[in-house]
């Protein structure tokens, strides 16, 4: 049995949700609520001692860290496949995975920009600007590797690993309300996966502990 332990709202839990149901892989989902600490109880410390989500519980395996949690599903259950073949194609998605989930996420996440705030006092509209900044700064980069390896998605026509970790930064853009104009590619990428069932279903606003829509 597999547990993913999460949050609706979380765009490192959302590239897991995304590659388990690609896979056609079942689960349930333990929420931790990000906004009331949760992350950081002590039972849940005992599983992630990171205190950060997602943590995947396979029949008593924890596992942890998004890329290292969809890398063994990739091997777990190969098929279909969220790698291509050839180790330089290989290299070239994990390298698009990785520009969005080590170089963007990070700098957004809650416990960065809490810092931010507690530490160096910065104001809401100093907020925004710091996840403008890193978000229009990896996007960029991106937007070109995806003009010269995409095709109906971020790279080639397959769904792939860069997708899984495109789909929830482009959500969670857009929650921050950075513009996403200067990116064609990406739009067009992102939405052709979120047009994919099994993608669609990973939203945040589907999951059993979202918010009610406003
Ligand atoms: N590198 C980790 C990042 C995990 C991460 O930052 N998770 C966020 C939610 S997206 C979190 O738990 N934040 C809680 C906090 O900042 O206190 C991964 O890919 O799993």
């Amino acid at each position: 049995m597999i547990t993913l332990h999460g949050y609706w709202r979380s765009s490192a839990a959302y590239r897991v949700r995304i590659a388990l149901n690609v896979k056609g892989v079942g689960f349930s989902q333990a929420t931790r609520d990000l906004r009331r600490g949760e992350q950081r109880d002590r039972a849940y410390l005992s599983l992630a001692p990171q205190g950060l989500v997602p943590a995947l519980d396979a029949d008593g395996l924890i596992l942890i860290q998004s890329s290292a949690i969809m890398e063994w599903l990739e091997e777990t259950y190969p098929s279909p496949a969220l790698l291509p073949d050839s180790a330089t194609d290989r290299a070239q998605v994990r390298a698009m995975a990785a520009l969005v989930s080590c170089d963007i996420h990070p700098l957004n996440n809650l416990r960065v920009l809490s810092q931010l705030k507690s530490q160096f006092a910065a104001d809401e509209a100093q907020v925004q600007a710091w996840i403008r900044h890193w978000v229009e700064e990896g996007f960029a980069a991106l937007e070109t590797l995806i003009a010269r390896h995409g095709g109906a998605y971020a790279f080639g026509d397959s769904l792939t690993l860069a997708d899984c970790c495109l789909v929830p930064q482009v959500y969670s853009a857009e929650r921050f309300k950075v513009p996403l104009a200067p990116y064609p590619n990406i739009r067009r990428v992102a939405d052709a996966a979120m047009a994919l069932e099994p993608v669609a279903a990973a939203h945040p606003s589907w999951q059993p502990d979202a918010d009610p829509p406003a």
